[in-house]
């Protein structure tokens, strides 16, 4: 039988679930989650092998994971929306997700939009079903099926992993046949590094209030592998020094929280003790900076680091 392949884009509002999903079908977390909206910023590859079935083909789905869609007012912003874009580009599959206990608004009219432009097969997941009365799930599915041709319309929970094998199934089904793309272990295309700055942010994110999140975004400055150890140097922007107060905390609490928090995560994901360092600085108005909101993203930071001379104290 031949072997399945191809590229599939998650896409949806803020908050819907994406990066749950995406790291409950990969089996591991690449992606970071928080209950805050706008967590993800930057698009990621997360791979899943699937082996043959009864009359089903083997394949690997690459999906990508990317920021919620929202109104863009800043740089940064309009930096995560063309993420979406690109992964509304380059694809094989749409996975439109929704919140299935939220009323269906404005929101995802607008998103529904983006992706009908595609003209390409859409499939909706209704997530979040275990936050769901049963007798409302058949009523939600007929109206949503009014809105759009949809390929298949599945009732998922990312959460509690429910609906998950046969949403991969049906995915495999409707991929083209294709190559390999990874090699069986690689779970994502974000380097360790990455990874790391992410999770320090997930912690920042889970350990500040409402004042902070947006204002937040974390540079790895040393990334050194050892044999036993990895030591890890990371840099944490914010806009103001009243932020800075707070992340650092009373007699440095917080910092020593967050440093702590993304410590033990990393040791488990990584497998190696961490040495970690964190620094607070205050960078006015960075996300509203052409040249800093791109130095953000990952893709490019490798460019830099191929040419080292990643400078993150330059101002423009
Ligand atoms: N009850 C329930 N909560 C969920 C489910 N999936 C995700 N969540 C929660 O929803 C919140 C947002 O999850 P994320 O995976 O970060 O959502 P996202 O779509 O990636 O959000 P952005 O990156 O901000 O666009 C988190 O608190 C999750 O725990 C689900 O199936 N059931
Ligand atoms: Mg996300």
């Amino acid at each position: 039988m031949a072997f399945r392949s191809g590229f599939v884009s998650i896409i949806g509002r803020p908050n819907a679930g994406k990066s749950t999903l995406l790291n409950a079908l990969v089996g591991e977390k690449i992606a970071i989650v928080t209950e805050k909206p706008q967590t993800t910023r930057t698009r990621i590859q997360g791979m899943v092998n699937v082996k043959a079935q009864k009359g089903r083909p083997a394949g690997q789905i690459v999906f990508i994971d990317t920021p919620g869609v929202h109104r863009p007012d800043s740089r940064l912003n309009r930096k995560m929306m063309r993420e979406i874009y690109d992964a509304l580009d380059s694809r094989d599959l749409i996975l439109l997700i929704v919140d299935a206990a939220e009323k269906f608004g404005p929101g995802d009219e607008h998103v529904l939009e983006l992706v009908k432009k595609t003209g390409g097969p859409v499939f909706l997941l209704l997530n979040k079903v275990d936050k769901l009365q049963k007798e409302k799930l058949l009523p939600l599915i007929d109206r949503y099926s009014r809105l759009h041709d949809f390929q298949e319309i599945i009732p998922i929970s990312a959460v509690k992993e429910q609906g998950l094998d046969i949403l991969l199934d049906k995915i495999i089904r409707a991929l083209p046949d294709g190559p390999r793309y990874f090699p069986e272990d690689q779970l994502t295309d974000q380097p360790e590094r990455f990874l790391a700055s992410e999770i320090i942010r997930e912690k920042v994110l889970l350990k500040t209030g409402k004042e902070v999140p947006y204002a937040i975004a974390v540079i790895v400055e040393r990334y050194e592998e050892l044999e036993k150890l990895i030591r890890i140097a990371a840099a944490i922007f914010c806009e103001r020094e009243g932020q800075k107060g707070i992340l650092i905390g009373k007699k440095g609490e917080r910092l020593k929280e967050i440093g702590t928090a993304a410590r033990q995560e990393l040791e488990r994901l990584l497998g190696k003790k961490v040495y970690l360092e964190l620094f607070v600085k205050v960078k006015p108005g960075w996300r509203q900076s052409a040249s800093f909101v791109e130095d953000l993203d990952w893709r490019k930071q490798l460019e830099h680091l191929q040419t080292p001379n990643l400078n993150t104290e330059e101002s423009d």
